[in-house]
């Protein structure tokens, strides 16, 4: 493999992602209130090892050992999240100050170190409050969302390069709503589909009040994409994959982009008749002009019909009976399959719905089981996989695809919601214990290859 810097624009953004509940901690100084987070991983056996954020990697107060690090590393961009109940404890009023000074803080360093700050609004922490009446099964959620992305925008407008309103709503309204696997641990079958159109619509409803703050904002939205390929050409394989692919992608892809609902989908989730009487007005809302697409990208999917022994997956309510296959046996700690090359496929579909939109990799990465020998994290596999993965970005660039930037998932090993502290993915090595940060090899080898010289 021959990848270097010099096979990406000048411009191109290189950063982390991380987000608020995974690595700040903090849950509870300078009037914070309480998120769906902190209740769901209190709640027996939700969280793998039994563990909470409260702590996670002290980012609130480290924050700035941290910029520094991504500056060693030559990243130029970071995307983080912002905590909604940092900034509206219960969800909705008065914006709290010292919620809004954190990461003023933190947009203001990463200005000091020359590093663009990309602002993610929604990353999971919805305030309990709010979830107590209805979370996003209820309307009235992506106004209160509207409300708490204009106080933002307000707030650190200057200071923030690039705005990006959801996290993978498809997480939220399925890992969330259906499967219950996720905060707020909720299993409401197919009516998840409805959270999904009302995190869709506080979408809409957020990028109007961001630009009403800040003109100038560039505004985007990142999806989790997944390709969905049948296992074979059997007729029921192929309906297995066009159900997860309509789930998993064009649910998403084509209200946003588009303006329009896949028939097909609507139909599986049963929500024509509760969508008809606003539907119109609603999807005028979800494809509001927005200057990039920010893509979250793992893993291929290999889908097939399962058999009447199949577990039905419950993060895929209307998929039952569907089998997930692997096709190869080179996964990550997580059990993901290693194929770069969906990196492409994912980039390409975004593309072809709006060709004129500039599209960011804004999370792809892996955990690996790391092992400190002498201090040092020799972890190959993680350099590998990225190097990959980077190889198969520079070819999307190559083929005319308008590739803008690339984020790795992530900084600093931290707390992966409903693993723990279980599965590590930084870059850097964090000790749970006293908090110390250890560039790992793939940090080094990044480091290199961004400092342009070598080829990868
Ligand atoms: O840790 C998560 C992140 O919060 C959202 N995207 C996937 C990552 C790895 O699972």
């Amino acid at each position: 493999m021959t990848v270097s810097r010099r096979d990406f624009p000048t411009d191109f953004a290189w950063g982390t992602a991380t987000a608020s509940y995974q690595n700040e901690g903090a849950t509870e100084v300078d009037g914070r209130g309480t998120s769906i987070w902190d209740v769901f991983a209190r709640s027996h056996g939700a969280i793998n090892d039994g563990s909470t954020g409260d702590v996670a990697d002290d980012h609130y107060h480290r924050f700035r050992e941290d910029v520094r690090l991504m500056a060693d590393l030559g990243l130029n961009s970071y995307r983080f999240s912002i905590a909604w109940p940092r900034i509206q404890p219960t969800g909705s009023g008065a914006a709290n100050q010292a919620g809004l000074d954190f990461y003023r803080r933190l947009v203001d360093e990463l200005q000091a170190q020359g590093i663009a700050a990309y602002a993610t609004l929604y990353h999971w922490d919805l305030p309990q409050s709010l979830e107590d009446e209805g979370g996003w099964l209820d309307r009235d959620t992506a106004n209160r969302f509207a409300d708490y992305a204009g106080i933002v925008s307000e707030a650190l407008g200057s200071g923030v390069a690039h705005w990006i309103t959801l996290n993978e709503p498809w997480c939220s309204a399925f890992l969330g709503y259906a499967a219950g696997a996720h905060a707020p641990g909720r299993r409401v079958g197919k009516l998840a589909g409805r959270a999904a159109h009302h995190l869709m619509l506080g979408h809409g409803l957020a990028v109007p009040a961001i630009r009403a703050a800040d003109p100038s904002a560039s505004v985007g939205i990142t999806l989790n994409l997944t390709p969905s390929v049948a296992r074979t050409e059997r007729p029921e394989d192929v309906e297995a994959a066009r159900r997860i692919d309509g789930l998993t992608n064009r649910l998403f892809l084509d209200p946003v982009l588009t303006g329009a609902y896949p028939d097909d989908v609507v139909e599986d989730l049963e929500l024509g008749d509760w969508l008809a009487p606003t539907k119109d007005a609603d999807l005028a809302v979800i494809a509001a002009p927005i200057d990039f697409v920010g893509i979250n990208y793992y893993f291929r999917n290999t889908v097939g019909a399962g058999d009447h022994d199949t577990e039905p997956r419950l993060d895929h309510p209307t998929s039952t009976p569907v089998r997930f296959y692997s096709t190869t046996d080179r996964r990550t700690h997580m059990g993901w399959p290693i194929t770069p090359d969906g990196i492409i496929e994912v980039i390409s579909m975004v593309h072809d719905r709006r060709p004129e939109l500039p599209i960011a990799i804004t999370e792809n990465g892996a955990a690996y089981d790391d092992r400190v020998e002498d201090g040092a994290v020799h972890d190959e596999d993680r350099r590998a996989f990225l190097e990959s993965h980077i190889d198969a970005c520079a070819r999307a660039i190559e083929q005319g695809l308008p590739l803008v930037g690339y984020f790795i998932w992530t900084l600093t090993d931290n707390w992966e919601w409903a693993w723990g502290f279980s599965r590590r993915f930084g870059l850097v090595r964090v000790d749970y214990g006293s908090l110390e940060r250890t560039v790992k090899d793939s940090g080094q080898w990044l480091a290199g290859f961004l400092a342009g010289g070598d080829d990868a």
